[in-house]
Formats: C-alpha cells, sequence, structure tokens
C-alpha cells in the first residue's frame, strides 16, 4: 500500500517508520509512506502555502492553490487513492476505518498547519475528513501517522502470528482481559487462581467475563455493537444487577 502525504515538515514522519513492526514492513516493502512537502507546489517569491483569513481575524489560513497543484501531481501516478484530511471536525477516527482503508490501493493525507483550512479545500479535494479524537494538536501530522499505523495492522504480512490484529482488543469490540506474567506475586498482588489452574475451559470463560466485565465498567457503549452470546447476556444482566443494589445501598447512605 501507498500512503501519500502532503506536509509542510516531512521529517516528522521518519523515525516513526524506521523502527519496530512498521520498520520491518518498510524494509519489506508491504507499504510505503512518501511524504511530501507542501512547498514544493507553492508559487511566489517566499513559496507561501498560507494567507490572512477573508474577513479578518486571527491566525492564518491554508491556500487551496498548493494544496489542489499537490494533490494533482499525486492522483497522476496514484488516480484511485483516497484523499483524507485531518481536522477535529472530521469522523471519529475507528479500528473499523482502518480495517476498511486498509483494503484501498492508495490514501493521500492532507496535514494542515495553521489555524484552518480554505474551505474550498474540503469541499473540492477531500474524500473523507476524520478526527482522532476530541484534541487540539499543533497539525494534521501526527494524526497522519496515528492512521498509517492503525491501517498498516491491516496489511497482510505486517503483524506477525503471534500479534495478530484479528485477536486484540476491538477485534471482538471488547476490550482487552488483564493480562499477567511472572512473578506469581508482585508488590503484594497475587495472579488470579483460575490462571494458575491449567483448566482451558475455565480460563477462556473467566477471560471472557473480564472483557465484559471491563467494557462495562469503562466504555459501556461500546456494547452496544458487540455481538454477544447468551451465556455474555446473562453476565451483563448480572452485572446491572450489581449495578442497581450498589445504586440503592448509595442512596439508603444519604438519607
Ligand atoms: N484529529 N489537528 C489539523 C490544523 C488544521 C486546523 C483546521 C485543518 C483545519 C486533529 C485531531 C487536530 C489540529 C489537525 C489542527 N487543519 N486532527 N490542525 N484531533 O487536532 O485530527
Amino acid at each position: 500500500m501507498i500512503f501519500d502525504v502532503l506536509t509542510l515538515f516531512p521529517g516528522m514522519f521518519d523515525s516513526p517508520l524506521q523502527e519496530s513492526i512498521l520498520g520491518r514492513a518498510v524494509k519489506q516493502q508491504l507499504l510505503e509512506v512518501r511524504a511530501h512537502n507542501l512547498r514544493d507546489w507553492a508559487e511566489g517569491k517566499h513559496l507561501t502555502t498560507d494567507d490572512a483569513p477573508y474577513g479578518g481575524g486571527d491566525g492564518m489560513v491554508m491556500k487551496p492553490e498548493p494544496v489542489a497543484r499537490a494533490v494533482a501531481a499525486l492522483k497522476q501516478k496514484s488516480p484511485a487513492a483516497k484523499v483524507v484530511l485531518l481536522t477535529p471536525q472530521g469522523k471519529p477516527f475507528k479500528q473499523n476505518d482502518a480495517r476498511s482503508l486498509a483494503q484501498e490501493s492508495g490514501l493521500i493525507f492532507i496535514c494542515g498547519r495553521y489555524e484552518g483550512f480554505d474551505e474550498r479545500i474540503r469541499q473540492t479535494l477531500v474524500d473523507e475528513e476524520f478526527s482522532i479524537g476530541d484534541f487540539v494538536l499543533t497539525g494534521g501530522e501526527l494524526p497522519a501517522m496515528v492512521m498509517i499505523d492503525a491501517i498498516s495492522r491491516f496489511l497482510p504480512g505486517v503483524l506477525g502470528s503471534g500479534d495478530s490484529a484479528l485477536t486484540d482488543s476491538f477485534a471482538d469490540g471488547l476490550l482487552e482481559y488483564p493480562q499477567y506474567t511472572r512473578p506469581a506475586v508482585f508488590n503484594g498482588l497475587s495472579v488470579p487462581e483460575v490462571l494458575l489452574s491449567g483448566d482451558h475451559g475455565k480460563i477462556a470463560q473467566w477471560r471472557r467475563e473480564q472483557q465484559l466485565l471491563r467494557t462495562f465498567q469503562r466504555r459501556p457503549e461500546l456494547l452496544e455493537d458487540v455481538f454477544l452470546s447468551n451465556s455474555d447476556k446473562v453476565f451483563i444482566e448480572k452485572l446491572k444487577c450489581q449495578l442497581e443494589q450498589q445504586e440503592e445501598i448509595q442512596g439508603d447512605d444519604a438519607d
């Protein structure tokens, strides 16, 4: 897969792609990231890529023409590539988006600096607009790198069989169960006995219940979109009853 990135800071993509799993995948040519300097498509003595906003106000706005020229040039080489814009106003980027974008032959990421884009970039050049979370960063480069990382895990051969994308958190839409390794006691805390029992059926059941418990406690909204077996549903009903009882006790205390 080819990821083209338009940015004023192409160097930001170097080291994350040289290390660890992505470093190996790049060496094996399973993916390629081409970071292009947007200034290469700028014009004028100062090669400006930004300008003051119409209507006044603080901050600068990214000019549309350099981005349009750059996207046109990149699309000549990869006509099928989808153009992705990173902004806090975008659609929240989810694991399912990573999974489906991994099916594309190429993606072109537009990374903004400044306070904003000329709206016509969004209207005429962009296929999909994503946000990686409800916080404000200094530019779109780290969000693009985050998306490249999450998408690359779904490309054939990138993950070894050990850390398969199919078996980890979110593969089934639930949070992960707690994991333990040696020593058996650490800072006075023991490993749950069931994990030492050797009973693989019991261990699988405990892990499933821990996943359900964690998801129920920390991210209950995720349970709406998950396939639940009958025994999963029974377990969650128990959790709901426990929660109601606790709330009754707290209500009584307050009286
Ligand atoms: N998830 N940012 C983009 C510059 C900018 C401002 C306005 C277009 C319009 C972000 C996020 C994010 C900060 C990237 C502002 N570009 N992107 N940048 N959160 O915070 O994706």
